[in-house]
């Protein structure tokens, strides 16, 4: 590269950063790190990950630093001159065990972490979801519900272009019939699909579990606070994938059990007590 070539890049990264700089309303929305947990598992997985994320940054400090001190200090142009020895076992004790021990400190959190994660036994409810290409499915065994959970109306009327639907604040995050759960209750989750992979991912409640054909995944969560939580299928899993939200609605254990009793009744619309019923709903509020 020439020099006038050279002054030619600066240039232009000079003016690229001048545009990022510029995109004020773009950088608005930006934030770091992972939602805040709507669960206690949720919190233990978030400080786990800020544990990790410490130490590999005092351990990134402090390789690069001494490198780049050795770089500079000990130069050629400075006489350095380089020492003769090819052993010493007192450094490779050192550099044996204190990775050692710092893996052992992050495998006893993330051991016990991991364990409560996969633990699904003794929850208060079991809720069945199914991914259909593009909607879900919630089974409430035990209080004879089924539904389907489709991309609300409004959002659906905003994503086709001309069909003079808003921008609301859900779009695409809304459905018609949200998972309904009592808060401060273990709730296990059986996943699976009747098509493709998808995936049922909640950030909030740190909950993201593939849904595979003929397969039943397991995973939990226990909500703290009555509340709306949003998510999307994380699957890549054809055309409508971006079209298929999550929204779980957290009630007081006492609004759930009156919801669920309300949703078991056959004539009440959300809730379809056959399989056969259930698939004609369905598919006349697919996509
Ligand atoms: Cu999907």
């Amino acid at each position: 590269m020439n020099r006038s070539n050279a002054h030619g890049g600066w240039a232009i990264l000079a003016l690229a950063a001048a545009a990022l700089a510029a995109a004020g309303p773009a950088a608005a929305d930006w934030a770091l790190d992972f939602p805040a947990s709507a669960t206690g598992l949720g919190g233990d997985i978030r400080s786990l990950h800020h544990l990790a994320l410490i130490i590999c940054v005092v351990i990134g400090v402090l390789v690069f630093g001494l490198l780049g001190y050795s770089l500079v200090k000990f130069r050629r142009s400075q006489g350095a001159r380089p020492a003769k020895f090819s052993h010493s076992t007192k450094a490779e004790i050192i550099w044996t065990t204190i990775p050692v021990l710092i893996l052992i400190g992050l495998a006893i959190p993330s051991a016990r972490v991991l364990i409560e994660m996969e633990d699904t036994q003794s929850a208060d409810l079991r809720i069945v979801v199914t991914g259909y290409q593009w909607k879900w499915r919630y089974e409430y065994p035990d209080h004879g519900i089924s539904f389907f959970s489709n991309m609300a109306e409004k959002s659906k009327a905003a994503a086709i272009v001309g069909a003079g639907g808003e921008l609301h604040e859900h779009y695409l995050r809304d459905v018609d019939n949200p998972m309904v759960v009592p808060a401060g209750r273990k709730v296990k989750l059986q996943l699976t699909s009747n098509d493709v992979i998808h995936a049922w991912w909640v950030p909030e409640l740190y909950v993201k579990r593939d849904a595979v054909p003929g397969t039943i995944n397991e995973t939990w969560f226990q909500v703290d606070e009555p509340g709306v939580y949003r998510g999307q299928c994380a699957e890549l899993c054809g055309r409508g994938h971006g079209f298929m939200p999550i929204v779980v609605e957290a009630l007081e254990p006492n609004e759930f059990e009156a919801w669920a009793a309300r949703s078991a009744e056959p004539d009440e619309p959300r809730a379809i007590m056959s399989n056969a019923s259930a698939d004609a709903t369905g598919g006349g509020a697919a996509r």
